[in-house]
């Protein structure tokens, strides 16, 4: 398996509850290593862009409200099939559907606010992490 990096975001309901430490904590324990990390809150045109496949879906509007409501701790991770993994931990955008010990199934609120977000390829992984990090600002 290739060494790989991801995006992931602690969102707002995550952040809101204390909960960026216990993201990091369980990336790290299954293997992945921090490379990049900022806490921001998104304006609308990033919100948007991150999210821009959706533009067109009923919930796009609130999903964007929602990802601007708080702070969100953005990441990336670096490791063996990182991008897999983190789908792993994460478990499935439905909490209502998500596997049992996955961050989605113990954290998430509902399927909007649902913790995290976790790049979902390879391809998508370098998009999102050019779009929210300089290449200087990522370590090693
Ligand atoms: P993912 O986050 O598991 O990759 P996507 O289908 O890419 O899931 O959806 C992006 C985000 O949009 C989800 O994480 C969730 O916050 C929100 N979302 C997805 N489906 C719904 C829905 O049916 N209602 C409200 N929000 C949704
Ligand atoms: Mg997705």
């Amino acid at each position: 398996m290739a060494t790989e990096r991801t995006l992931v975001l602690v969102k707002p309901d995550g952040v809101r509850r204390g909960l960026a430490g216990e993201v990091i904590r369980r990336l790290e324990d299954k293997g992945l290593a921090l490379v990049a990390m900022e806490l921001r809150t998104l304006d609308r045109a990033t919100a948007e862009e991150h999210y821009a496949e959706h533009r067109e879906r009923p919930f796009f509007g609130e999903l964007v409200s929602f990802m601007m409501s708080g702070p969100v701790v953005v990441q990336v991770l670096e490791g063996e099939d990182a991008v897999k993994r983190n789908r792993d931990i994460m478990g499935a955008t439905n909490p209502a559907n998500a596997e049992a010990g996955t961050i989605r199934k113990l954290f998430a609120e509902s399927i909007e606010a649902n913790t995290v977000h976790g790049s979902d390829s390879e391809e998508n992984a370098a998009i999102e992490i050019a779009f929210f990090f300089k290449p200087e600002e990522i370590v090693g």
